[in-house]
């Protein structure tokens, strides 16, 4: 059968989608005229056919089957390689309600742009239509959502990151509230007109309208841009509906750890993009008797579970990790989820048609195909893959997936961790006092910039929760939203213990004093100690740290005094960071919960006495 052939099955709806589903496409179509309206069937020959489709239109080179099986390299447009949170808006019905750290657009004002935009926008393009559920279709904690996209890259990545397809649609009936994601690329073809390998448009908007639970993105088809299930939904309009229904979407990893007695633990670490949640995911612990297994790497919708403790799920299928820094050193793991069947975008291509990326051997390539698709050697004095290239492959495909991973009702979380990447103050790890204190951690976390979105790479900036570009409503409602979580779980009887950790402090020379990866896996097991009422914990003006000797660093090879700089707190540098978090608070007109700015008066109490 021809490509053209196959397809054709799909250009109608099939039996028994919902009529509100049907009326939205049609509108939208309207609005867009695409050439053809297609409906995915997120069968694995549709997405066989997509990759056809992108091969011969230059989107995609398929890899050597010999190294990489059922694998393709994406090269995008070399100005569409990140996020672009200064075009990302959040268009609630009050200003107030998106709070000083989202960009905000009136709902009217954005929907005429937009208006403008999309119209006959997928001209001379096909409209796909993506049905999708985050989270395990039919679990209670699952949310359904419906993304029409111009981009078959898009629907090829939304088809690893979520479940997909005829299953999900038909799950839908009028009692069904499901989220309305647009997407396009922004770059309609006339007759005649030949296509580029990678459209987008110079202009983007990634708006999100959380009262009607509706994402509109034009412009771009990268990543958290374009793949509307992950980041637009699954962290922004599902912070909202949290919010509303008690319960919390965070820009987390979960993962299982079993302790050499046989315990087990799951636990929820919130870090901003690209600070290794991926790594953490999937630790490979250098500690004897301890297993890690994974269940998620970037996003967790936590609640309270029947039982009246804290549960979550991971509301993914797939994993879009950095790739450069990925190696068989620092995350074994996820070189052997990546063996075939992997997406890769923006990384380089070696000879034997195999890809490479800086990091993923010590052995530099000799002669490379760059991100870029130029020629390169190791003297080019570039790097060959983009600093935020990807690899998207299924979750299930990861060696260490954990047994519960698709568990309906979600994992307990014993213990939630919030890091940042951060060169001086923040110690290697500190428990918090109480909830309180925890919530006062994840609103100050702080972390360089790194490449997963535009910005000065490096610079610190202020990322609440690691959510600070993913939080639909005012972040100082986040927090209050957290306090009311607690308080809730304490009403039962179980409030999980709150956690900071700082993988990346640095000596006076400028390198990190901790070698990080496996070795994680130390500061895990002092964690989930103190859980287990193992160990105890000394006080200090910025909560709990190990006892000298108690965190296990038996076997590392550490310079002299390294543990003390790790843990070292300068009451300077504390003090003007304490008077930059009052600088930060004071931009929330008000909002932070009180509860909030007495940890911070606490902290300085404490710093001073
Ligand atoms: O590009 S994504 O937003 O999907 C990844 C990230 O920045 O965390
Ligand atoms: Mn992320």
């Amino acid at each position: 059968m021809s490509i053209a052939e196959m397809t054709r099955t799909h250009f109608s709806a099939p039996d028994g989608t919902n009529q509100s589903v049907i009326a939205w496409v049609e509108e939208i179509a309207a609005l867009t005229q695409p050439d053809e309206v297609v409906w995915c069937n997120g069968s694995p020959e549709e997405a066989d056919e997509l990759a056809e489709l992108m091969i011969e239109a230059g989107t995609l080179t398929r890899l050597n089957d010999e190294y990489r099986p059922h694998s393709f390299l994406a090269r995008s447009d070399p100005s569409d390689v990140a996020r672009v949170e200064s075009r990302t808006f959040i268009c609630s019905v009050n200003e107030s309600d998106a709070g000083p750290s989202n960009n905000w657009a009136a709902p009217a004002e954005m929907r005429t742009t937009l208006d403008g935009l999309f119209e006959g926008a997928m001209r001379g393009r096909r409209l796909y239509v993506v049905p999708f559920s985050m989270g395990p279709l039919g679990s209670p904690l699952a949310k359904i959502g419906v993304q029409v996209t111009d981009s078959p890259y898009v629907v090829m990545s939304m088809g690893i990151m979520t479940r997909m397809g005829t299953a999900v649609l038909q799950s839908i009936d009028d009692s069904t509230e499901w989220v309305r994601a647009i997407h396009s690329v922004g770059a309609p073809l006339a007759a005649g007109d030949t296509d580029v390998p990678w459209p987008c448009n110079q202009t983007k908007y990634i708006s999100h309208f959380p009262e009607t639970r509706e994402i509109w993105s034009f412009g771009s088809a990268y990543g958290g841009n374009a793949i509307l299930a992950k980041k637009s939904f699954a962290l922004r309009i599902a912070s909202v509906i949290a919010r509303d229904e008690g319960w919390l979407a965070e820009h987390m990893l979960l993962l299982k750890l079993t302790n050499p007695r046989g315990r087990v633990f799951h636990i929820a670490a919130a870090f901003p993009s690209a600070c290794g949640k991926t790594n953490l995911a999937m630790l490979k612990p250098t500690i004897p008797g301890w297993k890690a297994e994974t269940i998620g790497d970037d996003i967790a919708w936590l609640g309270k579970g029947a039982d009246g403790r804290l549960r979550a799920i991971n509301p993914e299928a797939g994993f879009f990790g950095v790739a450069p820094g990925t190696g068989i050193a620092t995350n074994e793991t996820a070189m052997d989820t990546i063996w075939g069947n992997t997406v890769f975008t923006n990384v380089a291509l070696k000879d034997n048609g195999d890809v490479w990326w800086e990091g993923m051997t010590d052995e530099v390539p000799e002669h490379l195909i760059d991100w870029q698709g130029n020629d390169w050697t190791p003297e080019s004095g570039t790097p060959s893959s983009h600093p935020n290239s990807r690899f998207t492959v299924a979750a299930a495909q990861c060696p260490t997936i954990a047994d519960e991973w698709e568990s309906p009702q979600g994992v307990v979380i014993d213990a939630i961790i919030f890091g940042g990447r951060r060169a001086t103050n923040v110690p290697l790890v500190v428990e918090a006092r109480d909830w309180e204190h925890g919530v006062y951690l994840g609103a100050t976390i702080s972390s360089e910039r790194t490449a997963a979105a535009e910005g000065t790479i490096g610079e610190l900036r202020r990322d609440p929760f690691a959510m600070m570009p993913f939080c639909g409503y005012n972040m100082a409602d986040h927090w209050a939203h957290w306090l009311s979580v607690g308080q809730n779980l304490r009403s039962s009887g179980t409030v999980p213990r709150i956690f900071q950790v700082n993988w990346f402090r640095k000596g006076a020379d400028g390198s990190f004093l901790w070698p990080g990866f496996g070795e994680n896996s130390r500061v895990l097991e002092w964690i989930l100690e103190r859980v287990d009422g193992q160990v105890a914990a000394q006080e200090s003006a910025l909560g709990l740290l190990p006892r000298e000797g108690d965190l296990n660093i038996d076997g590392l090879d550490l310079d002299e005094n390294v543990m003390e700089q790790l843990f070292a707190i300068d009451t300077e540098s504390w003090l003007a960071e304490a008077a930059s978090t009052e600088e930060f608070f004071a931009t929330f007109d008000g909002r932070v919960p009180a509860a909030v700015t007495r940890q911070l008066e606490q902290l300085k109490a404490r710093l001073t006495s």
